[in-house]
């Protein structure tokens, strides 16, 4: 049987986009929890040369490194129910998606929580925008395919769904308007507000 391993940590949304590919099609896998804050494995450096993060999904000794990579790897490697629309089109525009997910909800909605002062509100108005343009465009589905299955833009929408609420609780903002994705296989809450919360003492700590 061929062999699968995730190197990825528990608490990283990029890490979860994997698991929950997996699962759909029902590969098993064996999954190596990275303490990536503190101490990376021999084999995660090794793995992932450029980048050193997690997720790498190893397939028979391969690895295969960044997660939108791996969630195209993994639809084209095994049989099971698609998170890719088959349509050439509605790929292409399902990978704008998951860039302007990426490229610009990721990256305001992570820097929002950690900043201050005229910065942060500038963020905040940034990630307003954000969130309206992903309202406007689920209006009303539960997925953003067809509204009726996950796809591969529901799971790469995680960390707005998710993470960015339990994110912007602790910094003590009130960004994030209701959104419509998919809540299923996530981190227990209270376990990811404990690991971020010790990570934003740890950071007022070494300043
Ligand atoms: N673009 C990457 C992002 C992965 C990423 O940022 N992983 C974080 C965990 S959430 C990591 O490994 N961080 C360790 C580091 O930055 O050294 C992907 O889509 O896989």
């Amino acid at each position: 049987m061929a062999e699968v391993k995730l190197y990825g940590s528990w608490s990283s949304p990029f890490s979860y986009r994997i698991e929950v590919a997996l699962k759909l099609k029902g590969v098993e896998y064996e999954f190596i929890d990275e303490d990536v804050h503190n101490k990376k494995s021999p084999l995660l450096l090794k793995y992932n040369l450029v980048h050193k993060k997690v997720p790498v999904l190893v397939h028979n000794d391969k690895p295969i490194c960044e997660s939108l990579v791996i969630l195209e790897y993994i639809d084209e490697t095994w049989e099971g129910p698609s998170i890719w629309p088959g349509d050439p089109y509605e790929r292409a525009t399902a990978r704008l998606w998951a860039k302007f997910f990426d490229e610009k909800c990721v990256h305001a909605m992570w820097k929002v929580c950690w900043s201050k002062g005229e910065e942060q509100e500038k963020l905040k108005k940034e990630c307003t925008e954000l969130l309206k343009i992903l309202e406007s465009t689920l209006s009303g589905k539960k997925f953003f395919r067809t509204g009726e299955t996950i796809g591969m833009v529901d799971v790469t929408g995680n960390f707005v769904a998710y993470w960015f609420g339990i994110l912007q609780e602790l910094a003590g903002l009130q960004v994030f308007t209701k959104e419509k994705f998919p809540n299923e296989n996530l981190p227990p809450e209270d376990k990811l507000a404990a690991h971020f919360q010790a990570r934003f003492r740890a950071v007022a700590a070494s300043k």
